[in-house]
C-alpha cells in the first residue's frame, strides 16, 4: 500500500522452528521488539515495523512436511507460498480451502495469522474451520506443538484459535496442519450484469436456493471498479461489451458432475433472466475464459494501486445495507474522489475503496470516523478479513466491546508480558499495561 515505513536495522530469516525459538528467547530477555513477517502482502500495515523492531521473516521455512492422500490433510511450514501449495495439491487432486489475489506471494503462515478470507470462504469456510493444528513459538521461545491432524479433538481449550487471526501479536506461527478439499471435476463460472444493487441481492438469494451445494463463490463489482480494471489491467476485455452495466456479479459452481451442474446453472440463469434480474451474462466456455473473468475481479486492487492513492475499507455489513454506505460516501465526497465498491457479497463483505490522486487529510476527514461509526451502528465489522494491523488498532472499539478488548489485552499480557511481539498492532496501546507497552528498541 506504500502507506507504512519503519526504521528497522535488522531482518532475520530463520530456517527452523528452533532458530525462531532462539531468536525470540534472545529478544524477549532483552525486551527487543520484533515484527513477524511472511509474504508482506497485508493491507493494514500488520507486517511492517513501526520503529526499529527486528523483522523476523519466515519465508525460508517453506517445506511441505506431509500430505495424506486419503484425508487431504497437509502439514507444511508457515513460509510456504499459497500458490505453491495450490500447485502441489493440484497434482494430488486437491485444492487449498482459500484462494486470494495475493496467492503468488502471500504465505500460509501469514494467511493463518490474519485469518485471511478470500474468494472461497463461501464454500469452504474460514481458516478457523480448515486449520486442524499449528506449531507456534511464544515470545519467550517456548514452542507450542499443537500440530494435530485430527478432525475431532475435544481435550481442553482449543488454543490454536487464539493464534488464527492474532497477526503475530501472541506468537509466531511456524507450522500449519490444514484440511484440504478434493479438487472436483466440474467448475463453472458465470459473469453476469445487472442494473441495481437490489438485483444483486436477489440473484444471491436465488443462487443460494437454486444452486445450493454447488455454489462455490459469489463476488460483485460495481461499474467504477469495472472501469478501473479495464483501464489499468492489460489484456482484459469486457466480457459483456454490448453496453455498460451498473453492477457485475461472478458466480462459480463447483461439483462432481458436469451435466448435473450445467443443467442447474442454466435453469438458474434462465429464471434470473425471465425475472429481469439480469441485463446480460455469459458462462465461461473454457478454463481460459474463466481465468479471464477471475482476472477482472482479482485485478481491482491492482487497478486501484495504479490509479493513485486509495483509502481502503474492508467491512462486514448486512447485505441489504451494504450499498447504502457506498452511496452515502459518494454524497459526502462528491467529485473529489472515485468511490469504488466490490467484494465477497456471498459473505456480506464489502471492499469500499476511495480512490484519489494523492492522500489528502481533507478527504480522510470526510471518510473517518464516519465510515467506522456507520459500520458500528449496523453492528458490522470494521475489518471483515484484512485484519487490524497498525491501521485499525485504535479503531477496534467500533466492532468490539470494551470488556472484550480488555480480555484480549489480558491474554496478550499472559502470552507476551514484555510486549515484544508486533507492538502497536491489533490492540490499542491504551489497553496495554505500562510493562507490556513497547518502547523503541535501544541500540
Ligand atoms: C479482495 C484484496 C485486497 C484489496 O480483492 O478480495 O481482499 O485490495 C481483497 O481489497
Ligand atoms: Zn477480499
Amino acid at each position: 500500500m506504500r502507506k507504512y515505513k519503519g526504521s528497522s536495522k535488522l531482518m532475520l530469516q530463520p530456517r527452523s522452528t528452533q532458530e525462531v525459538s532462539q531468536i525470540l528467547d534472545y529478544c524477549n530477555s532483552r525486551c527487543l521488539a520484533v515484527v513477524p513477517q511472511g509474504g508482506n502482502t497485508g493491507l493494514v500495515g500488520g507486517s511492517i515495523p513501526v520503529h526499529d523492531e527486528v523483522i523476523i521473516n519466515i519465508g525460508s521455512m517453506n517445506n511441505i512436511l506431509s500430505f495424506d492422500k486419503v484425508s487431504g490433510i497437509l502439514v507444511c511450514e508457515a513460509g510456504c507460498i499459497l500458490e505453491n501449495l495450490i500447485s502441489f495439491l493440484d497434482n494430488e487432486g486437491y485444492i487449498m480451502p482459500l484462494d486470494l489475489g495475493a496467492k503468488g506471494s502471500c504465505q500460509i503462515g501469514g494467511n493463518v495469522s490474519t485469518n485471511a478470507g478470500g474468494l472461497r470462504l463461501l464454500r469452504y469456510g474460514s481458516l478457523h474451520g480448515s486449520v486442524l493444528g499449528l506449531e507456534v513459538v511464544l515470545a519467550n521461545g517456548t514452542v507450542l506443538d499443537m500440530l494435530g491432524t485430527l478432525r475431532k479433538d475435544n481435550t481442553g481449550y482449543d488454543l490454536k484459535h487464539l493464534f488464527i487471526g492474532s497477526e503475530g501479536s501472541l506468537g509466531i506461527v511456524t507450522k500449519v496442519s490444514i484440511l484440504t478439499p478434493p479438487k472436483l471435476s466440474s467448475v463453472n463460472l458465470a459473469f453476469l450484469a445487472c442494473e441495481d444493487y437490489l438485483s444483486c441481492q436477489k440473484i444471491l438469494l436465488e443462487a443460494k436456493r437454486k444452486l445450493g451445494e454447488i455454489l462455490s463463490a459469489f463476488e460483485f463489482l460495481d461499474i467504477n471498479a469495472m472501469d478501473l480494471v479495464l483501464k489499468h489491467i492489460d489484456g482484459l476485455r469486457d466480457p459483456l461489451p454490448s453496453s455498460k452495466h451498473n453492477f457485475y456479479v461472478l458466480i462459480e459452481t463447483t461439483g462432481s458432475m458436469e451435466s448435473h451442474d450445467k443443467e442447474k446453472l442454466e435453469a438458474f440463469l434462465v429464471q434470473a433472466i425471465e425475472s429481469e434480474l439480469l441485463t446480460d451474462g455469459v458462462v465461461a466456455q473454457d478454463i481460459n475464459q474463466a481465468s479471464s473473468f477471475w482476472r477482472i475481479r482479482e485485478g481491482v486492487p491492482e487497478a486501484l494501486l495504479k490509479e493513485g492513492a486509495t483509502y481502503k475499507y474492508d467491512l462486514s455489513l448486512p447485505p441489504e445495507k451494504m450499498y447504502d454506505l457506498v452511496e452515502e460516501m459518494r454524497g459526502r465526497l462528491g467529485t473529489t474522489s472515485n468511490v469504488v465498491a466490490y467484494g465477497h457479497l456471498g459473505d456480506g463483505n464489502l471492499h469500499l475503496n476511495i480512490s484519489t490522486q494523492q492522500y489528502d487529510d481533507s478527504i480522510l476527514a470526510k471518510i473517518e470516523p464516519f465510515v467506522y461509526e456507520w459500520t458500528s451502528k449496523q453492528r458490522g465489522s470494521i475489518s471483515a478479513e484484512h485484519g487490524i494491523g497498525l491501521m485499525k488498532a485504535s479503531k477496534i472499539h467500533y466492532s468490539k466491546s470494551a470488556e472484550t478488548v480488555q480480555v484480549m489485552a489480558a491474554i496478550k499480557k499472559v502470552l507476551d508480558p514484555n510486549g515484544i511481539l508486533n507492538p502497536y498492532k491489533v490492540l490499542p496501546t491504551s489497553v496495554l499495561s505500562q510493562s507490556g507497552r513497547h518502547q523503541p528498541n535501544k541500540d
